[in-house]
């Protein structure tokens, strides 16, 4: 039995040896991530590409604000590329790598080495896809003293929080406030998120509504919608001892 054991152990002795002597091992990249000059959100996805092909076995969607690749959070991993593959799918010896942050070019490169383990700090400028905003009012009609509700989704691909966010009804802009903080979640602001403002006193007519926000780099704005349409209505106001009384009505 011990014999056995040893002859075991030997044998994955030698399967290591061989492993480390003649394949190549992956690389591992971590580092900061700057977006806009400030930490990139959590949830910022990095690709990297070998040649204008991408190395779809490294996309990696970053777990911690700013940063990338530290520990407790996995490295940035290029694998080797396999060479029974005719496509490209890894790095080679001296290959330069480049990164990627939400689909825009990051300023730095780096270069390939089997079982590298490189600190890159990823910058990108320029670089921000503006948020989505998409608006409804409800109810659609009303009167003067009617409290209306105005509903923005707000989605964004970086995964930004909104900087600020306002509905304009025919010219007079109403702040929408809420929860703005930076996302806690790999898709927080990707999925989208609901804010809304409750508006009441608005004058009569045939309204139309915009919705607008930041994401803290860019404003945007959503398609102008229809509505509210408010109507006029007299408010009587009873003094005490005074009642509405109805009489009978014959129409004509
Ligand atoms: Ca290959
Ligand atoms: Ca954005």
């Amino acid at each position: 039995m011990r014999d056995y054991i040893y002859y075991i152990t030997g044998i994955l002795i030698i399967a290591g040896i061989y492993t480390t002597t003649s394949q190549l091992m992956p690389a591992s990249y971590y580092g900061s991530i700057t977006r806009e000059g400030v930490g990139a959100p959590i949830g910022t996805e990095i690709t990297v590409w070998i040649d204008g092909t991408e190395m779809t076995t490294s996309r990696y969607v970053s777990r911690t604000k700013g940063t990338y690749g530290y520990y407790p959070d996995p490295g940035l991993i290029v694998l080797p590329d396999n060479p029974d593959t005719s496509e490209k799918d890894g790095g080679g010896t001296g290959d330069t790598l480049v990164f990627k942050i939400n689909g825009f070019g990051a300023d730095q490169t780096a270069v390939w080495y089997s079982g590298n383990i490189d600190e890159v700090n990823l910058t990108c400028n320029n670089c921000d896809n503006p948020p989505t905003l998409n608006g409804s009012v409800s109810p659609a009609t009303g009167y003067r003293n009617t409290s209306f509700t105005f509903t923005v989704y707000y989605s964004d691909q970086d995964n930004d929080a909104p900087g600020w966010l306002n509905v304009d009804v025919s010219g007079t802009p109403y702040n929408i406030t809420g929860n703005f903080s930076d996302a806690t979640t790999q898709s927080e602001y990707k999925d989208g998120k609901q804010y809304s403002v409750q508006v009441s006193g608005i004058s009569p007519g045939t309204h139309t509504s915009r919705f607008s926000g930041s994401d803290g780099f860019v404003a945007t704005s959503s398609t102008v919608i229809d509505g509210p349409i408010v109507y006029d209505r007299s408010i009587i106001n009873l003094n005490e001892g005074w009642n509405l009384i109805s009489f009978p009505f014959e129409p004509s």
